[in-house]
């Protein structure tokens, strides 16, 4: 192994399938935006940011001229500064336990917390950051503690994701309006990235978290002046099985990610993993109804889809500001856990493509996947009994998809 790459994925991360992603922040108050758009579809008139479909970019929506999420922040909060969601976010009814509980339910392997986004709001006391976490303000609480070990007790891994690329309680800049803006406003300096560091570091030493999920790339001089590689070396020494994803902008990364419709060619081989939200926002957005939420039905095809192409699907959440997973989420993660559950034996010790020794083949109108996982064959069908499955030396197992 070397600093930037594993080798190979250790085994859990290559047995896995699900991850729980969770999107909870300060966002979560006033949780809105369209919900109309999904990432890397064609863009809306007027550009994605200022229609952005993620309701954990209201900080930088509402700033957008023109947006209707600024419309509706005049609206409803005047002119009442981002800042006051942090002291209304009390996570009065936080119970990690029984979000364990639910994701296990699924048969989640691990769980990742986004523990700053980039509002820079950190979800526990972190070094420097006095004042604007959730231990001094707002939930009044480090809320990863309880989280690791529910996430721990129930059998699961626990990792996390840091926005490394954007903090806008430590930037000033306009707004981002196009992608472009992202690479031009991203705070690259020494005293950020020190801070930046400095926070990676206490979570690794605190949570020694599985996987290492970094997200718009790493400040410039951190790369430059090779403290990002002292920083992965310390974790690969403190977390020898722990995973780092690939939004490092650097030459770092064990697995790729992808998102929603997004970066499609990242998806190669087995161990990528794929991410998405519920709905079309991580953070929650209380316009999200039915209609823009996966059913469990579609839930399951695209769980289906993820693993028969070799991916780990990492699922997200997006949990009210009292700390309740809406409704409207649990009602698909319930309604498909049972069908997950029972798929998840299968899903493990996959070869991809899973039919180079099998042809399976069916009408245009059945939907099927497939993969090999050992030496079964695994197909999942709507109509499994129209599914030809010719599989030499395999052991077929077929599985009808949920009502
Ligand atoms: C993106 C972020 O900008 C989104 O808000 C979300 O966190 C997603 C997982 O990564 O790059």
């Amino acid at each position: 192994m070397t600093g930037a790459h594993r080798d190979n994925l250790p085994d859990w991360a290559l047995e896995a399938s699900l991850g729980i992603f969770i999107h909870w922040g300060a966002y979560a108050v006033p949780a809105w935006a369209e919900p109309e758009h999904v990432a890397g579809e064609p863009e809306p008139e007027g550009g994605w940011f200022k229609h952005s479909s993620y309701a954990e970019w209201y900080a930088n929506t509402i700033r957008i001229e023109g947006s209707l999420a600024g419309a509706h922040h005049a609206e409803v909060y005047g002119s009442a500064p981002y800042e006051d969601f942090l002291d209304q976010w009390k996570a009065e009814a936080y119970d990690p336990a029984e979000w364990a509980r639910l994701f296990r339910s699924l048969g989640a392997d691990y769980v990742v917390p986004v523990t700053k986004h980039h509002d820079g709001v950190t979800l526990w006391d972190a070094p420097g950051s006095e004042g604007f976490n959730t231990v001094d303000r707002g939930p009044k609480q480090d809320l990863l503690t309880p989280l690791a070990e529910a996430v721990r007790a129930e059998g699961m891994r626990f990792g996390v994701y840091y926005s490394g690329g954007l903090d806008w309680k430590i930037t000033d800049n306009p707004p981002i309006v196009e992608t472009d803006d992202i690479w031009r406003y991203r705070p690259n300096d020494a005293e950020y990235t020190a801070y930046a560091t400095a926070h990676v570091r206490d979570l690794i030493d605190r949570y020694r978290p599985s996987v290492l999920w970094n997200d718009i790339e790493w400040p410039e001089t951190g790369k430059e002046d090779g403290s990002l590689d002292a920083l992965i070396a310390h974790y690969r020494s403190e977390v020898p099985d722990g995973i780092v994803n690939d939004r490092w902008g650097a030459d770092i990364w064990d697995y790729r990610t992808s998102e929603y419709s997004m970066a499609a060619d990242h998806e190669t081989g087995v161990g990528w993993e794929h991410n998405r939200g519920l709905g079309s926002s991580f953070g929650y957005n209380r316009v999200e109804d039915a209609s823009f939420t996966l059913s469990p039905l579609a839930l399951a095809k695209h769980y289906a889809d993820v693993v028969s192409r070799g991916g780990r699907l990492l699922l997200n959440v997006g949990p009210d500001a009292s700390g309740r997973i809406p409704e409207i989420q649990v009602r698909t993660l319930e309604g498909v856990a049972e069908w997950m559950r029972a798929l998840k034996p299968y899903t493990a010790g996959r070869s991809f493509p899973g039919g180079d020794k099998a042809t399976v083949s069916a009408e245009d109108d059945v939907w099927f996947r497939f993969w090999a996982s050992g030496d079964r064959l695994v197909v999942v069908a709507d109509r499994p009994d129209a599914v030809k499955i010719d599989a030499p030396g395999f052991e077929v197992v077929a599985i009808a998809l949920p009502e």
